[in-house]
């Protein structure tokens, strides 16, 4: 397969510095070489330009912070991406999770999604369900914020990314949820969107929530795996912003991953809030990319 990296270098959206080195951190830790040893033609498409916090004044705008820089950065992602082929992979690097605003609405236009010819499906794999609005947020960071303006809820500059295009609830599937804020909650059911927390794995397991899973977004034509690295437990992923304990296990981050390749149907990931500053000698990035290359077809035998 053609699978294509971009990194989008940003830490704008979350409430610590870092993540903006994740990218960076994931190719240190031999991204493009473990890809190509399983027969994959990767190409680096290199980074998208993001500032740096020290270059802005920060301020709040409408509960929102940073959210210029942010927005024309995510402008950036989703146009790079967009303009790929559909038998490319893209392979998203941040940067924090708001990242994905642009890097979903970028994979949705590159599959026609929108001009009524096809449907992105998308996996958010968190420990949180990103789902606050400018309202909600208890923080106003915008990495709280991605799931919810990407179905077209909260601030119309951030919900607009998708250029008309709007995620359908129903096409999400969450997993490795364990922290939620409580307003985020209630919209959460009333939107309907379907969230394995970690009870759920614990009690169905990795293998039945991924064939419910695949049978749930069946009919969608590409599917989207967002893979924020602290919904590994911490013990797993220690460079990871803001870590909540009892996350997937590495088994059960490989497996989910591995089941999703078997399938065939995953055409995209990202993989974000890699914290180079707050990780053990890169073991963060080293474990994500283990799990992009599971997810791409990696066996042990
Ligand atoms: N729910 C909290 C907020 O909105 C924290 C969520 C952000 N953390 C992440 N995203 N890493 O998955 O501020
Ligand atoms: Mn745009
Ligand atoms: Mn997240
Ligand atoms: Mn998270």
């Amino acid at each position: 397969m053609k699978v294509s990296i971009l990194g989008i270098p940003m830490d704008l959206g979350a409430g610590r510095r870092g993540v903006d080195m994740g990218a960076s951190a994931l190719r240190n830790a031999q991204l493009s070489r473990t890809l190509r040893d399983l027969g994959h033609d990767v190409t680096d498409l290199g980074d998208v330009p993001v500032p740096i916090p020290e270059t802005l004044d920060k301020h709040a705008s409408g509960g929102l912070v940073f959210l210029e820089p942010i927005l024309d950065a995510c402008h950036a992602a989703a146009d790079r991406v967009a303009a790929l082929p559909r038998d490319v992979f893209p392979l998203t690097l941040g940067g924090d999770h708001s990242v994905s605003m642009g890097t979903v609405a970028g994979n949705a236009r590159r599959l026609g999604a929108g001009a009524g010819t096809g449907r992105l499906g998308v996996i958010w794999v968190d420990a949180h369900t990103d789902y606050n609005t400018p309202d909600s947020s208890p923080s106003g960071n915008i990495h709280g914020m991605p799931v919810a303006h990407l179905t077209g809820l909260g601030d119309p500059r951030l919900a607009g990314l998708g250029d008309g295009w709007t995620l359908r609830p129903e096409d999400i599937t969450m997993i490795g949820i364990r922290s939620v804020d409580t307003r985020e909650r209630d919209a959460l059911r009333e939107a309907g969107i379907r969230a394995y927390t970690m009870k759920d794995v614990d009690q169905l397991g990795i293998t039945r929530i991924v064939d419910r899973t695949l049978e749930q977004l069946d009919g969608v034509d590409g599917l989207h795996v967002s893979f924020d690295a602290d919904a590994l437990d911490p013990g797993v992923c220690p460079g990871v912003g803001t870590p909540v304990p009892g996350g997937l296990t590495y088994r059960e981050g490989h497996l989910l991953m591995e089941l999703l390749s078997d399938s065939h149907r995953v055409t995209s990931m990202d993989i974000v809030e890699v914290n180079p500053i707050l990780d053990t000698r890169n073991q963060t990035a080293e474990v994500m990319v283990g799990m992009a290359a599971s997810l791409l077809g990696q066996r042990i035998l």
